[in-house]
């Protein structure tokens, strides 16, 4: 790539993320996603921090002001000001839980806590280092409100593994991981709460999950709200409790990075580190398939593993977890015509085993490639020195964006983008890697 195609493709996905700019944060995309979403902004603020400090700043300062009182931050905070989206709040009853944030407004689950890592990067990459420590002292004690919540409220037996109850809580809200223990849900008309999508007037409902999935999504919701949000009882009684791979090693990398902010504000990174230490210690016990090569999600309900082959189940390589023979193994499913070979004519790294029963290129989180997926292991293949391979998955970061436009997912084969243009995280990440120095 020139100099020029490159400043111009990066003066591209800072229109996007301006487009997107809702005055105090970032919304995902222009109409399929009108709110703040948790972890969207979390990789707006990595984006941003190469060139706006303040702006980076203010997408996670704003985030946190829809944090509830026990430490839990939700994976919406809505936006008065548009209605274009289902679930919205009224359908949450979040005002059922004592602990809730009021205004704003917000959903009632949360989504994977890469905020440590995105507050450690803003102050990292700022100017005004004076400043971006106020930004750190102001966001500590709720990061540490955060973790906190994660590991009291969804970790009841001490694992150093928490669970999600909600495919939403993933960020991959139709992988395949979730079939059997939606299909396990027997749901009769009354069980389900009146509703009406939206999202399939705005995109292809070719590539986004089905309605029976939804009916199941809206069912959560309200065993969620019909137990005034209370964690016990939600836990009791929900048939979808599940420990995460990709969840789990996004916590322990930002157990890590909230050690690194606990010294840099004279604090003690003690018991982070130790978290982080039980946290990759547990994914490497209980989520690990040697016979697999990749790590499974953990179903509670049903305890058992979830043999699924997704992308995400190379997340651990982020979290620092596998070692350096454990990471070989990793390399020869990831490195394969499963994925994708090196060599080979396609776009790293498809979302799920192309091999597999069900596998579509696209999708929604059933085989098309994901930028931030694609950005959190490009960094743990980096860390492992899969030099070759790393430089493959930052080619395809950029290279999609650029032939393409900044599509919120894209086909391994073709290329082409699908669901939401303009999309943000596509946009920051690009940027991110664009403007970090070069492998
Ligand atoms: C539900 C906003 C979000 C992402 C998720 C992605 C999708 C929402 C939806 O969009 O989920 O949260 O309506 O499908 O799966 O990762 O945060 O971009």
């Amino acid at each position: 790539m020139t100099q020029t195609d490159e400043s111009e493709l990066i003066d591209k996905a800072k229109a996007v993320l301006a487009r997107n700019w809702l005055g105090a944060s970032t919304k995902p995309a222009p109409q399929l996603y009108p709110h703040q979403w948790s972890w969207d902004s979390a990789f707006v603020a990595i984006g941003n921090a190469h060139y706006d400090q303040k702006r980076a700043e203010q997408e996670l300062t704003t985030l946190f002001r829809g944090q509830w009182a026990n430490g839990l931050l939700p994976h919406i905070l809505f936006n008065p000001k548009a209605s274009q989206y289902f679930p919205g709040p009224d359908f949450w009853q979040t005002e059922r839980s004592p602990h809730a944030s009021r205004d704003p407004k917000t959903s009632g689950i949360v989504q994977p806590p890469i905020h440590a890592t995105a507050v450690f990067r803003v102050y990292h990459h700022a100017q005004d280092k004076r400043q971006a420590a106020a930004f750190l002292a102001e966001l500590y004690p709720r990061l540490v409100a955060w973790h906190d919540y994660l590991y009291r409220e969804r970790d009841p037996n001490r694992e150093g593994l928490v669970y999600i109850r909600h495919p939403w809580e993933s960020g991959e809200d139709n992988s395949p991981v979730w079939d059997r223990a939606l299909k396990r849900m027997k749901l009769t008309k009354d069980m389900v709460p009146p509703y009406k999508r939206a999202d399939t007037s705005i995109v292809s409902s070719k590539d986004r999950p089905s309605d029976d999935d939804y009916d199941r999504y809206a069912y959560l919701v309200k065993l969620f709200y019909d137990r005034d949000y209370d964690e016990g009882r939600i836990r009791k009684d929900c048939p979808f409790l599940i420990q995460d791979v990709l969840f789990n090693s996004i916590l322990a990398q930002a157990d890590r990075d909230l050690a690194s902010i606990a010294s840099l504000l004279g604090k003690d990174p003690t018991p982070h580190h130790e978290a982080a230490r039980r946290t990759t210690e547990a994914i490497n016990t209980k989520l690990w398939s040697k016979a697999d090569g990749i790590y499974f999600d953990f179903d509670l309900v049903a305890n058992e593993k979830i043999e699924s082959h997704v992308a995400s189940g190379f997340a651990p390589l982020f979290a620092m977890a596998p070692t350096a023979e454990r990471a070989e193994e990793i390399m020869a499913l990831l490195n394969s015509r499963h994925f994708a070979r090196l060599g080979e004519h396609a776009y790293t790294v498809p979302s799920y085993d192309r091999e597999a029963p069900g596998y579509s290129p696209n999708r929604y989180w059933r085989g098309p490639i994901w930028i931030n997926i694609n950005w959190l292991l490009f960094h743990g293949l980096r860390h492992y020195g899969y030099h070759d391979y790393a430089r493959r998955v930052r080619q395809s970061i950029i290279e999609l964006p650029k032939s393409y436009g900044f599509y919120e997912y894209f086909d391994p084969q073709a290329g082409q983008g699908h669901g939401s243009d303009s999309f943000s995280w596509t946009a920051a990440l690009l940027l991110d890697v664009l403007l970090e120095e070069e492998l």
